[in-house]
């Protein structure tokens, strides 16, 4: 698949930081060191509906990570999915007497103008789960010889128990876990599972649903978890720096990924950070498109909000946090934008060094981008105090606004 066109990144004078950064795994912060080539993977969407808000501040979140790393000169190989086939999309596409492949594609390429407008930068590999299913079909073929997978009425488990592993990315006890498996996509009460929590690799062909040539698995289509580890794999290899996502794919679609990955190298770990962005409210309630309590983006952009604005309210929240989108949030960024803008076209200001080294600082310690944008604040209200004897100072400034946070003034 084509993903979409990358918004250019200006070099910065001095010295980008390695970034440190909360791993779920550990609970903690690693510092993670990258070779010339950082690798990062994080899931895509599952394009049944348009991109809300949601959406938008977890891939905020991975577009931070990228902007650190190259600004200390490093390159970036990103690969994102597209689950361009699976339950939800299939649901919904026969809700609306729509095919599915038509749904899919449309909402794809409204995520693409989205993340466009919004100046996220692209994956250098964007792949749908349909185009991957090749490269699926004998990894599942693998596990099977391994001993790590089972067949049940024509589908095909894994095992978590072939996984010494297992469980070391969310950390969770048993009855959360199966808690957990039931709300988001398992059947931890189907008979004749070996655990409550395996999940499915290959699913046989259903009478009216879509199914594909799987060798000796038989006609089917590929399960949720085994379709990220097959194009990461497949791009990145194991031990890649980061695994992203939100909060709520800690358990089970990160975990039973790097178990798949780890029977099926041997190695360990899958990825060096496990990285998870919190949840988005509104109405007091997790933004979801099963409930539809949405904010769009593409609603936003046609009422004429201005992308940038919408970047700075996503960076007003620390991306670990859990938070609650407002039309006050809106307004603020709305607002802050404007000040920006205003400062960064007055010919002079106070030395900006410092203040891109403090932007600098604050991302690379956990992507805090509340702090960096309070310290570009702190130079808009020096400039507007005291004016300044720096010519270059708006321009620097407004380099770094962009290469650092995305955000074009
Ligand atoms: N296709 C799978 C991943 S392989 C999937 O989870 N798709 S999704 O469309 O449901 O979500 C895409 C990304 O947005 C995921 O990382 C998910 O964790 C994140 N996400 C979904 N809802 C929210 C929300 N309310 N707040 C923050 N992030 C969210
Ligand atoms: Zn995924």
């Amino acid at each position: 698949m084509h993903a979409w066109p990358a918004s250019e990144v200006p070099a910065l004078p001095g010295q980008g930081r390695d970034l440190v950064i909360h791993d779920t795994a550990t609970g903690g912060p690693v510092t993670l060191q990258p070779g010339p080539v950082a690798r990062l993977y994080v899931c895509g969407i599952t394009p049944y509906d348009a991109t809300h808000m949601g959406h938008a501040a977890t891939y905020n979140a991975f577009d931070l990570v990228q902007r650190v790393w190259l600004d200390t000169k490093r390159q970036v190989h990103y690969v994102q999915n597209v689950t361009d086939v699976d339950d939800p999309l299939l649901e919904r596409a026969e809700r609306d007497g729509v095919d599915w492949t038509a749904l899919a594609e449309k909402e794809t390429a409204l995520f693409r103008e989205d993340m466009t407008a919004l100046r996220m930068l692209p994956p250098r590999h964007y792949i749908g789960a349909v185009e991957a299913i090749p490269g699926i079909v004998p990894l599942v073929e693998r596990l099977r010889e391994l001993g790590a997978a089972y067949d049940l009425d024509g589908d095909v488990y894994f095992s978590v128990e072939s996984d010494p592993h297992f469980g070391q990315v969310s950390n969770l006890d048993a009855a959360a876990m199966r808690l957990l498996s039931a709300e988001r996509g398992g059947d931890p009460e189907r008979p004749g599972k070996k655990n409550p929590v395996d999940p499915m690799l290959w699913m046989a062909a259903r009478d009216g649903e879509p199914s594909w040539d799987g060798g000796s698995l038989g006609r089917g289509r590929p399960g949720w978890h085994i379709e990220c580890v097959a194009i990461a794999l497949d791009h990145l290899g194991m031990g890649f720096d980061v695994q992203g996502g939100g909060s709520d794919l800690a358990f089970p679609h990160h975990e039973m990924g790097a178990s798949h990955a780890q029977v099926l190298t041997g190695e360990f770990p899958m990825a060096k950070a496990y990285v998870h962005a919190g949840m988005v409210a509104l109405d007091g309630e997790k933004m979801s498109k099963s409930k539809g309590n949405l904010v769009f983006v593409s609603q936003l952009r046609r009422d004429g909000v201005d992308p940038a604005a919408i970047r700075l309210a996503l960076h007003a929240h620390h991306y670990r946090a859990d938070w609650e989108w407002t039309e006050q949030v809106l307004r603020d960024a709305v607002a802050r934008v404007e000040r920006w803008r205003a400062a960064v076209s007055r010919p002079d200001g106070p030395a900006a060094e410092g203040v891109v080294d403090e932007v600098r600082a604050a991302l690379a310690d956990d992507l805090n981008a509340p702090e960096a944008l309070a310290a570009v604040d702190r130079w808009v209200a020096r400039q507007a105090e005291t004016g300044g004897p720096d010519e270059s100072a708006p321009g620097v400034l407004s380099r770094a606004v962009d290469a650092l946070l995305g955000v074009a003034l």
